[in-house]
């Protein structure tokens, strides 16, 4: 059990941060700006180590999962973004259901539990084809847990298909959607929006979504992009409007920071994050989302090299093997696509964590050399 002696800083404002990060008490937008403008970065790591070990202990959770991108055709023109395409362009692909199906099962011999399902805002796909493809995976996969479609798909689907988002999503889960990632939160203030995504949602919408879609008993994931052109104030709006909405539905399950790959994108000159900043951000996100239990190092954006490190700075999670990674690759990562489970093992049972297979929804999984179980 760690105490407030064995805490030590040589920034003298973060003792009172302590204390209440020792006493269990949420901390203020204030003391959150403040942990992004001290200097001891480290001290800020050990308060996050600290609430991550209260809350799983050595626990890091990973997961066996494939990414499938069915297509990058997009008709927003985000300037955050390297992957998508316009209908017409080179380079463009939408995948036929037959193709996304194949591309599900291809790849990877150990048995997946999750395929995470994220593409473009394309002018024609209709809501059947995403209906479609999740009834084929569902067949063809009926154990794997299928996250799919970011709250602003939704959001585009249900416009296009002059539904209600409850309407849509209702129809997805009928279809086979389980639960939703966290992308295209992007920062929700609305001066940075209108310059990164602003052909996506505004900030109020996608909270709108999210909170429908977890009314509706799905689970979802909440993301952040930093390192652009926000600053921390922004940081803490963004964190503060997803603590206030998981006060109220307690649908999140993670947070995953996500920090900005420029390259190919028409932000190119800015410069990438560093690596202690990567790790700052790790560690206010878990001091300062109190009511989330779970935040991810996503190694494929931090690289598995900051990913072990962050372990150590508040996150419990890595993803998972991923095994096929489109949208940071277009924009530079230099990370494999893929991880094997033994890989992902290493590297959480080097950084003296003990690694736990999970399922999407973090229950354990128990292997053996042909199948898995989910303890319930
Ligand atoms: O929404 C796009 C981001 C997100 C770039 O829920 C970029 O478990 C950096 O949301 N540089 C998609 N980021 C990825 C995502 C995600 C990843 C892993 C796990 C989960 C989960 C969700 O990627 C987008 C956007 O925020 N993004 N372009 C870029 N150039």
């Amino acid at each position: 059990m760690q105490t407030l002696d064995q805490f030590s800083t040589y920034d003298l404002r973060l003792n009172p941060i302590a204390e209440k990060v020792l006493a269990g008490e949420r901390l203020s937008a204030e003391e959150g700006l403040l942990l992004y403008r001290t200097r001891d970065v480290l001290a800020v790591g050990w308060l996050a180590n600290l609430v991550r070990e209260r809350l799983h202990g050595d626990k890091t959770f990973f997961n066996v999962n494939r990414h499938i991108n069915h297509t990058n055709v997009c008709v927003a023109a985000c300037r955050l973004c390297a992957f998508g395409r316009k209908k017409g362009e080179p380079n463009g692909y939408t995948m036929e259901l037959e193709e996304a199906w194949t591309t599900a099962a291809s790849g990877y011999s150990e048995a997946v539990t999750e395929f995470h399902i994220v593409g473009g805002l394309h002018p024609d796909l209709s809501l059947e084809y995403y209906l479609d493809l999740l009834r084929g995976l569902k067949e063809r996969f009926p154990k794997v847990h299928i996250k799919a479609f970011t709250m602003v798909e939704v959001s585009f689907l249900a416009r296009r298909a002059k539904l209600t988002i409850e309407q849509t999503l209702i129809k997805l889960r009928e279809a086979g959607l389980d639960s939703l990632p966290g992308g295209g939160a992007e920062i929700f203030a609305s001066d940075v929006r209108s310059i990164i995504c602003d052909h996506k949602i505004d900030g109020n919408e996608w909270i709108d979504t999210a909170r429908i879609a977890h009314k509706l008993g799905f689970r979802s994931n909440a993301t952040m992009l930093y390192g652009h052109i926000e600053n921390d104030e922004h940081r803490i709006d963004h964190m503060m409007r997803l603590r206030t909405l998981q006060d109220e539905t307690g649908g999140f399950q993670t947070f995953i920071p996500l920090a900005f790959h420029p390259e190919n994108t028409p932000l190119s000159h800015l410069p990438v994050t560093t690596g202690l900043t990567d790790l700052r951000q790790v560690a206010v996100s878990r001091l300062f989302l109190d009511n989330f239990a779970h935040i991810k190092a996503y190694w494929q954006m931090l690289t598995p090299k900051i990913a072990q490190i962050a372990l150590r700075f508040g996150a419990d999670d890595l993803d998972g093997t991923v095994i096929e990674e489109k949208i940071y690759h277009d924009a530079g990562a230099t990370t494999p696509q893929g991880m094997t489970r033994r890989e992902l093992c290493r590297l959480i049972t080097e950084a003296g964590r003990v690694p736990v297979e999970r399922d999407t929804l973090y229950r354990a999984v128990e292997r053996n050399e042909e199948s898995f179980t989910v303890a319930v």
